[in-house]
């Protein structure tokens, strides 16, 4: 339990942050749960994964590919603990493959719409981004990048360190210098949280405003997605939770009760609508947004039937 519990606690605290990187840990620490569980009567065994599940998935609300990763998991079956556990490790080991060849993919996929010499400006850290960045970089494509710090948490210190360590040309610039720059910029490539079923994008808070300054200076902008971070229950009309973060990461709590008055907010996504978004480069192809859906009930299987059949069994993980 201890390790379980420390592995949501370094999610919840950001210590595991990216929705592709904490959907790997959630799968990993399933199993390692499973393989620490002494039980030997699979109705238990069930009921504490199943709690575990539960735990994992309520860690960060926004990013999807958390219960998706984590219902990929609990799909298992067996009659007895030992099939059981087996069938966890089998399915928890292919999600993380499955997601490290996605991501690399997407590179792939995506560094074929980046020209030589091309600026491109990105937001947040991205494994997914990045892998397109780093992939056009490494086919020789002549490029630089200009990288928003991301306040509060300032991911855009990690986006840098990572480009400056392939030898990209990097810039980075405060959050508000995003439309001072736009006219430099030939693509815009940033990464998802979630994605819904009407194509719009959750990402870091910032990420629409990019898209709008994009959208008026008739630059593209690329998302780069794994299908696990397309939410299926938007098929149901569900919006998205924009996960709303503690205001000692916008300001000391010293400095805040200097003004008894003010109250912050530190919403850490936002949602770009799909009329800003040329394409969503994921695993399975670089789509327009309107064919998210498609991806939800082709792709990743979920259709509204199955949804609304099985709903009790997935309560509270999808
Ligand atoms: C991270 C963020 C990233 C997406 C995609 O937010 O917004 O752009 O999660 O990342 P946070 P990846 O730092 O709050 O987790 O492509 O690595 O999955």
């Amino acid at each position: 339990m201890k390790q379980l519990e420390e592995t949501a606690g370094k999610i919840r605290s950001m210590e595991i942050r990216g929705a592709g990187r904490i959907a790997r840990a959630a799968a990993a620490e399933l199993r390692d749960y499973a393989m620490r569980l002494s039980v030997d009567d699979i109705p238990v065994f069930n009921e504490k994964m199943k709690n575990a599940a539960k735990l994992l998935a309520g860690t960060r609300p926004t990013a999807v590919s958390l219960p998706n990763a984590v219902r990929a998991v609990m799909r298992y079956g067996g009659d007895t603990v030992e099939e059981a556990r087996a069938d966890v490790v089998k399915l928890a080991d292919g999600f993380i493959m499955n997601s490290e060849n996605a991501v690399k993919r997407i590179g792939e996929i995506g560094a074929r719409r980046v020209r030589d010499g091309d600026t491109i400006m990105t937001h947040c850290n991205s494994s997914a981004a990045i892998s397109i960045i780093a992939e056009a970089h490494a086919q020789g494509k002549d490029i630089n990048v200009i990288a928003t710090e991301s306040r509060p948490r300032m991911q855009g210190h990690l986006t840098v360190k990572q480009l400056d360590g392939l030898g990209i040309k990097t810039s980075l610039i405060v959050d508000s210098a995003v439309r001072y720059f736009m006219k430099d910029v030939d693509l815009v490539v940033v990464g998802a949280d979630a994605v819904t079923a009407n194509g719009s994008v959750i990402n870091k808070i910032g990420t629409s405003q990019l898209a709008l300054a994009a959208s008026e200076a008739r630059t593209n902008v690329i998302v780069a997605a794994e299908t696990y971070k397309f939410s299926p229950r938007t098929i149901l009309g569900e919006l998205v939770e924009i996960e709303e973060r503690d205001a000692s990461e916008v300001i000391s709590a010293e400095k805040h009760a200097e003004f008894q008055g003010v109250s912050v907010k530190n919403p850490a996504f936002d949602v770009t609508p799909r009329e800003y978004i040329d394409l969503i480069c994921t695993e399975a192809g670089a789509i327009p947004p309107e064919m998210a859906y498609i991806i939800i009930k082709d792709f990743l299987g979920w259709g509204i039937e199955e949804m609304t059949s099985t709903a009790s069994k997935w309560e509270g993980l999808i």
